[in-house]
């Protein structure tokens, strides 16, 4: 080879690399500018904002997010199965995101940061990751109960007290979540039909039903009902916020409880985005920001510091909640629910 087509080649050679490696450049900062993530939350608002904005932080992915209840999570991943605009399902009880892998509109991601939780707190599938711990229970007003003399409730069926007429408030179990816990709780508890029952005989005590199961806390705090059937949490919540009437309680013979979940939403737009957000919720550093909004739930990283106010639940009494269960069975439960009711 002469020294002229030499000089040429290796000329040649040394502008493909730099061309190359400018390309890759390019490349990597376009992805990272176009990084972006929508988000269906069944988190309380302000725990939502906090983890988007702690998200953008650590990752730059630009993120949007919207705060429903499970069930209109559920409704609204269904209506846009053809084309998904949401690429995750952040938060609310694992029971709804069963549901969702059962109707095939989640993805199956294992992260690897899920060593770090116990097999109890994940979908051994793959679709769901669970991120907190929530305990159901009973919320009421300690004035109200004092003026009518009588004691906060400790069993299921002291919510049956004549003096708790019209004073109760629970979420309806088909847009909440945390009301189809209190289903699927008590079906568990009594057995379908004695639990039906018990729902039936329960209507008649309940003033509300509302859209949020975290309603029935704060209506209780501020003295609209007596009694609020929500997570303690959110009870707890509340309290620290003002509504100091609030006193905590939960059924003797045991109460159910949520695994708050994560997971990808099939065909949604973002999946790369996605699976940066599910490895980021099952952080240590991720989990533990909740107590700094006022969400007190217990946490399922091994090392994550659960909230100091969460201990005055620990010695509550928790049923083997079936989750696999409750939410494989969700649907149908719901409607027979309704009927029980009519
Ligand atoms: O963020 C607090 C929290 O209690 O909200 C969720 C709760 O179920 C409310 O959602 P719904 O409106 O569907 O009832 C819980 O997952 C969470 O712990």
């Amino acid at each position: 080879m002469n020294k002229k087509r030499l000089l040429a080649l290796t000329l040649g050679a040394m502008m493909s690399v730099t061309l190359f490696a400018g390309c890759g450049k390019k490349e990597a900062a376009s992805e990272k500018k176009d990084l972006k993530l929508t988000i269906y939350c069944g988190l309380m608002e302000d725990h939502m904002v906090k983890a988007v904005k702690e998200f953008e932080k650590d990752t730059g992915v630009k993120t949007e997010a919207v705060r429903m209840s499970s069930g209109e999570i559920l409704g609204r991943i269904r209506a846009e199965k053809e084309n998904p605009k949401a690429s995750i399902w952040f938060g609310g009880p694992a029971d709804g995101l069963v549901q969702g892998a059962e109707e095939g509109l989640l993805e199956k991601y294992v992260s690897p940061n899920a060593k770090d939780l116990a097999d109890k707190y994940k979908d051994k599938d793959g679709y769901w990751s669970g991120i907190y711990v929530g305990y159901l229970g009973f919320a009421s007003n300690q004035k109200l109960l004092k003026e009518k003399g009588v004691e906060a409730p400790k069993t299921w069926d002291d919510l049956l007290k004549p003096e708790f007429k019209g004073q109760v408030s629970m979420a309806n179990p088909g847009s909440s979540g945390t009301a189809y816990t209190a289903l699927a709780t008590v079906v568990q508890l009594m057995g379908e039909e004695k639990g039906l029952d018990y729902m039936k005989k329960l209507h008649k005590q309940i003033k509300t039903y509302e859209k949020s199961g975290t309603a029935p806390a704060r209506l209780a705090g501020q003295g609209e009902v007596m009694v609020g059937i929500s997570f303690l949490h959110d009870g707890i919540k509340y309290r620290e916020e003002g509504m100091k009437d609030l006193i905590m309680t939960a059924p003797s013979e045991g109460t159910g409880y949520e695994i708050g979940a994560v997971g990808i939403i099939k065909g949604g737009p973002d999946q790369e985005a996605a699976k940066k957000f599910v490895d980021w919720c099952l952080t240590k550093k991720a989990q533990e920001l909740g107590q700094t909004v006022g969400s007190y739930q217990f946490l399922t990283h091994k090392d994550a510091q659960p909230p100091k106010l969460a201990e005055e639940l620990k010695s509550t009494k928790l049923i083997e909640y079936n989750l696999d269960w409750a939410g494989k069975n969700r649907s149908a439960l719901v409607e027979k629910w309704n009927k029980a009711i009519k």
